[in-house]
């Protein structure tokens, strides 16, 4: 859902215009320091890009999923290090505020989130429970007016930046499956809180993830989401189904981006006694790219809309991660293949994308967990 095209046309052209002209010349910086400028990061605040989906309300833009879908295309055009610093404020790292969270708890934080003045983070993986999110052994101990969290947290991106985690934990030991779990908002600082150091990573340089442990960590009764035990799985479950619409995207724009670069390359590159780019050979990688960047597109739209419409998109966003982030690994693969060997060297930085993109296979549920949540809902609908 659009609400008024006008502004939306602005914003789009800003964020373009803040890709190009600040944020591409610096890939390559980034990439080598693992580290964003604060002055972009200050210039990142000053557009909003923290609060696109936050409610208008608690000072964010209060984007429409369709909105946010069209703006993170063009925030794709560049490393996804980038995005990655605001994107779990709008996203895992928010939204089960969002989404769940009391008045109270909204009020205190969202507007803290919509700014960049502090980052949210998402603490679900353990290093026994990844895919398997169900089985997580956190625990969240009920001592009186406060609960006691143990445990550690795994890949969590933005642990070192965050202010606040937002903590899967088992609340109810005598139920192992995900209806023992909770969630939690958690502020960095309180005591019996730490980060591991940051974890040495294939790509996205710039983006950082560490292990957030607990030991005896006592928060108030009250960073309980939604003053409810017994539902933080659920919780989790629809900040993803909304985070893996926003991964998708992000994979549609990066897509757009690398096989630009492959198409400007292939004209520009001579063998033979032409440009490649009129080879068949060539051009069927180009042609399969675009085709598949187009379907990629088209479902990241429809299940956006579907998304702003009401409905339950599990599967829809399901689908659209696992297309959009498979075909995205296919493109990075043909781009480099069409810079041949410049694809394979640093200075041409396609390479940095071949490895950015790996993650989004991964992350926010693998490729697999994608099957198997689309194949279960196809089995249940049936049956009921
Ligand atoms: N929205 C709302 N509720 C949901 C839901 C969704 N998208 N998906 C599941 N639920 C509910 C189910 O309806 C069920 O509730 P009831 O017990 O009331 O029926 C409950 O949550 C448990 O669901 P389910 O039985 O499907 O849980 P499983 O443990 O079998 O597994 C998978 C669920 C595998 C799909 C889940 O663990 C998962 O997505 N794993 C991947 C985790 C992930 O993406 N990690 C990345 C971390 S973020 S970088």
């Amino acid at each position: 859902m659009i609400r008024d095209q006008e502004t939306l046309n602005i914003l789009l052209a800003t964020i373009d215009r803040f890709v190009r002209e600040r944020l591409l010349p610096i890939e390559n910086e980034v990439a080598e320091t693992d580290r964003i400028p604060d002055q972009v990061v200050a210039e990142m605040k000053e557009l909003g890009l923290f609060g696109m989906s936050i409610p208008e309300q608690f000072g964010g833009m209060g984007l429409t999923m369709e909105e946010e879908v069209l703006a993170t295309f063009a925030i794709g055009h560049t490393s996804p290090a980038f995005r990655s610093l605001f994107a779990t404020n709008n996203g895992i790292g928010g939204q089960g505020i969002v989404i769940d969270g009391t008045p109270a708890q909204q009020a205190h934080y969202l507007p803290r989130l919509a700014s960049g003045e502090i980052i949210g983070s998402f603490a679900l993986t353990e290093p026994d429970a990844g895919s398997d999110a169900g089985s997580l052994r956190t625990s969240a101990r009920r001592d009186g007016d406060h609960y006691v969290l143990n445990g550690t947290k795994r890949y969590i991106t933005n642990a070192p930046e965050a202010g606040i985690y937002t903590v899967m934990a088992r609340t109810d030991p005598a139920k192992p499956g995900p209806d023992g779990i909770s969630a939690f908002v958690v502020e960095r600082g309180t005591p019996g809180v730490s980060v591991g150091h940051t974890d040495k990573k294939m790509g996205q340089k710039g983006a950082h993830t560490a292990d957030v442990i607990f030991e005896n960590c006592r928060i108030p009764a009250g960073a309980l989401i939604g003053g409810r035990e017994g539902v933080g799985f659920k919780t989790a479950m629809k900040v993803l189904d909304k985070g893996r619409i926003n991964i998708a995207a992000t994979c549609v724009g990066v897509s757009e981006r690398m096989l630009n670069d492959a198409l400007r390359y292939a004209l520009e590159r001579r063998q033979f006694g032409k440009p490649i780019a009129e080879f068949q050979l060539i051009q069927a990688m180009l042609a399969d790219s675009r085709a598949e960047l187009y379907a990629a597109r088209c479902m990241v739209l429809d299940a956006a809309r579907r998304r702003d419409e009401g409905q339950d998109v599990g599967t829809e966003a399901a689908c659209a991660k696992l297309f959009a982030s498979e075909a995205c690994g296919r493109i990075a693969d043909r781009a480099v293949q069409i810079f041949g060997g410049a694809g394979y060297l640093a200075e041409y930085g396609i390479e940095r994308f071949y490895r950015d993109v790996r993650l989004f296979r991964i992350f926010e549920g693998t490729s697999q967990i994608q099957q198997l949540v689309i194949a279960r809902n196809m089995i249940r609908g049936f049956a009921g």
